[in-house]
């Protein structure tokens, strides 16, 4: 098994926390996908990252099936709850953390397009769902410790994963200042080796 992946994608970091919380070896092989020479849509068909290929050569794509099949391949620190009704709760925390960083990478793309093709109303679009998914994130975290339940899932990791791209890419977003209980999610997040090891480069 290994993964493909790049160091700056947030989708591609769940997957890397994830393997490390459940203790899983497996090689990364670092290949930015907008690269010439990249060799990412030969086991993708829509060229993203991350992939993870099998030990029989096919491969698991993208990072929600991924970390799905992770979890059920090794009972080590489950991450997604058995019990089917708080498993949809987490992979619907996932689908909104993961919403927030489809629209940041959006406008990250945008803005690196020459200035005249930009859209100035397709970047403010993508703004209002961040704006708006960062907003849900705190109402619904509240003053709980963790996103789903009682313990660390794999919301938590989405969810961090995700504020640590807004870091990355959008310093300007004073999402700290907003979201006090965001913050502190995210600096307890910080301390876990998982995310301390995958934090992407500047
Ligand atoms: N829904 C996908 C999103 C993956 C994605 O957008 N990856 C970006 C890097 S952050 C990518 O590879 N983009 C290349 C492209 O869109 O051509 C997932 O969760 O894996």
């Amino acid at each position: 098994m290994k993964l493909i992946a790049s160091l700056t994608s947030p989708f591609a970091r769940k997957v890397r926390i994830v393997l490390q919380e459940k203790r899983i070896e497996c090689p990364l092989t670092v290949d930015i996908p907008w690269d010439a020479n990249t060799q990412v849509p030969n086991v993708n068909p829509l060229g993203k990252v991350p992939v993870l290929v099998l030990d029989d050569g096919s491969s698991l794509y993208d990072s929600r099936v991924i970390v799905d099949y992770l979890d059920h391949v090794s009972p080590v620190s489950r991450l997604i709850p058995s019990d089917y009704r708080q498993a949809i709760q987490v992979k619907r925390w996932e689908a909104l953390a993961d919403g927030i960083c489809d629209a940041a990478a959006a406008i990250f793309l945008e803005r690196k397009r020459p200035a005249r093709q930009q859209s100035e109303d397709w970047i403010n679009r993508q703004q209002l769902k961040m704006a708006r998914g960062l907003a849900a994130l705190s109402e619904d975290l509240g003053e709980r410790p963790w996103c789903n339940g009682e313990s660390y899932t794999l919301a938590d990791i989405a969810v961090g994963v995700c504020l640590g791209y807004l870091d990355l890419r959008f310093a300007d977003i004073t999402w700290r200042e907003s979201y006090a209980n965001l913050a502190r999610l995210a600096d307890k997040l910080a301390q876990r080796p998982a995310f301390a090891d995958t934090v992407p480069p500047a």
